[in-house]
């Protein structure tokens, strides 16, 4: 009996899917960057639903510490009122980007503020958190002390010598205990070779975090519980984000649900803080790890990171306005190879929008479209016997069917997008070959069983892109009066008109130089 109940307890918890963000500083206007880890964020939560999970997708903005006080600075406003103007820009573009997140937290909210000081309370009331006086060097961009090869480095900018006394969190305590758990759980951190630079840097012995921050010298954060003095440092606030949104503390039986169901995503910029000082400070609190930290690569204009500090920023809205929003969707899933660095050119843009989108997935839709009209006055028409060519269509939208499961469960959209294009193409190819429009002036019954596996590969493959191009792909389906949304073949229902259309993707003309 009890097995049973643990199968079916297990069977029900495979279907749960917790996916995050980073939480983005609210320091400036959001950018390319920013927008992709929510796509691809909102972009594997739709690949889930579709495969009937049970998906919570949570995003939101880092409202505390130096940087957010000293944009509000720069603004003449007060913290919370520059926050409350900047958190619209983050969620209106997450509105025109089709995110379609479960919940967004900021942590100026009452929930978050609770969950930190409790988080604080307990791990102080475990031992794990002392004061003390420190001297060191403080790197005033980083909002935090650092080491002296650090500082040697030169990577760091806003150097000076501080001596300070401060709440420090027992971080070296969980060195092992970190150590055995990424070696125990390789996909614990993702891709392989970042999670080789974590257990590199665990090679050094571990230096205690310090968590809180004078009060008299930075004000905007969290008050530490046990101190009224200080407030708490940002990342240590930042990270219990991820516990809050799901209701640690509050709702018992929604925490459960979600939790350790979860996949953070990010990009490599923040790994330590994900990889180290979240799971230690877990580890503290009594919280099994998250099932997967997945660290994504950067966006580089040129060969340099886009970043709000650099000033080379792209700003999305800027691409929707010009291109829409499911070319920018498709370019920023379809570029980034998972794990790598990609470049941002509106060249390649261009490239990938006129090759994949106008002329094959585009295409196909007004080929199929156009010879249905012309040969079948605009009715789907049936399917007869199918031959050789047309069973190899099929067993070839089946095959991307599976793939796209697996490689999503591998995060890699970016494979499930070139699987999807690769039928759209054959179908393409399949047309050619078959030339519906020659054979209609004999067999009109093969050029309708012709024309039915093309447009019903078609279908399958909007169906397939509805997670990354949900306006478009949804067009296509509502041409094809396609109600329901299985990806299995034979769903196309023949007899019904088709409905008149547009271009789907016009073609972008570059003018020559
Ligand atoms: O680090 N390429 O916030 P943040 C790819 N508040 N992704 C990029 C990118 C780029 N050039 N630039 C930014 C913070 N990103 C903290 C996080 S979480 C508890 C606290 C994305 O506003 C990427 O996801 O600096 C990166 O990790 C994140 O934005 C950093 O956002």
């Amino acid at each position: 009996m009890e097995r049973v109940r643990k199968y079916i307890l297990e069977k029900a918890m495979k279907n749960k899917i917790y996916i995050t963000t980073p939480i983005y500083y609210v320091n400036d206007k959001p950018h390319i960057g920013h927008a992709y880890t929510t796509i691809l964020a909102d972009v594997l939560a739709r690949y889930h639903k579709a495969e009937g999970d049970n998906v919570f997708f949570l995003t939101g903005l880092d409202e505390h510490g130096q940087k957010v006080q000293q944009a509000a600075q720069e603004r003449n406003l007060s913290e919370q009122a520059h926050c409350d103007d900047l958190a619209p820009r983050f969620t209106q573009l997450w509105e025109k980007l089709e995110i379609q997140n479960t919940d967004f937290i900021r942590t100026t909210e009452n929930r978050h503020i609770k969950v930190v000081q409790n988080a604080l309370q307990k791990v102080y009331d475990a031992g794990d958190i002392y004061a003390d006086e420190y001297e060191g060097w403080y790197s005033v961009s980083e909002e935090r002390f650092i080491t002296k090869t650090e500082k040697e480095s030169g990577a760091f900018r806003d150097v000076k010598k501080l001596k300070e006394r401060n709440w420090f969190f027992k971080m070296s305590k969980y060195q092992q205990k970190l150590i055995d758990h990424i070696n125990d759980n390789p996909d614990f951190i993702q891709p392989e070779h970042r999670k080789n630079e974590v257990l590199g840097f665990l090679k050094q012995p571990l230096g205690d975090l310090c968590i809180s921050r004078p009060k008299e010298r930075m004000s905007w954060g969290i008050e530490i519980p046990f101190d009224k003095d200080y407030v708490t440092y940002v990342w240590f606030d930042a990270l219990l984000n991820y516990i809050t949104g799901i209701g640690y503390g509050v709702d018992d039986e929604k925490f459960k649900t979600w939790w350790p169901h979860v996949t953070h995503l990010m990009a490599k910029d923040i790994l330590t803080t994900h990889c180290v000082y979240w799971p230690t400070m877990l580890f503290s609190l009594g919280i099994s790890l998250p099932k997967k930290i997945f660290a994504h690569g950067w966006w580089l204009i040129g060969k340099t990171k886009m970043s709000k500090s650099l000033g080379n920023i792209v700003d999305p809205l800027d691409l929707v306005d010009q291109y829409g929003v499911d070319a920018v969707r498709y370019y920023l899933m379809g570029e980034m190879v998972l794990g790598q660095d990609a470049n941002f050119t509106v060249e390649s843009f261009i490239k990938r929008y006129n090759s994949d989108l106008a002329n094959d997935f585009g295409n196909l839709l007004n080929r199929v479209s156009g010879l249905i009209q012309k040969n079948f006055s605009g009715i789907v028409p049936e399917c007869g016997q199918m031959v050789k060519e047309d069973e190899e269509l099929k067993q070839l939208a089946k095959r991307v069917n599976e793939l796209i499961i697996k490689s999503i469960r591998s995060l890699e959209v970016h494979t499930a997008i070139y699987a999807t294009m690769e039928l759209v193409r054959m179908t393409n190819l399949y047309l050619e070959r078959q030339a519906p429009w020659k054979v209609a002036k004999q067999d009109l019954e093969r050029a309708a069983t012709i024309l039915y596996v093309a447009t019903e590969a078609l279908r399958i493959a909007a169906v397939q892109l509805l997670p990354v191009i949900p306006s478009k792909a949804q067009e296509v389906l509502d041409i094809l009066s396609a109600k329901e949304t299985p990806s299995k073949w034979g769903s196309l229902v023949s007899g019904v008109a088709l409905k008149t259309h547009e271009a789907l993707f016009p073609r972008i003309e570059v003018e020559k130089e």
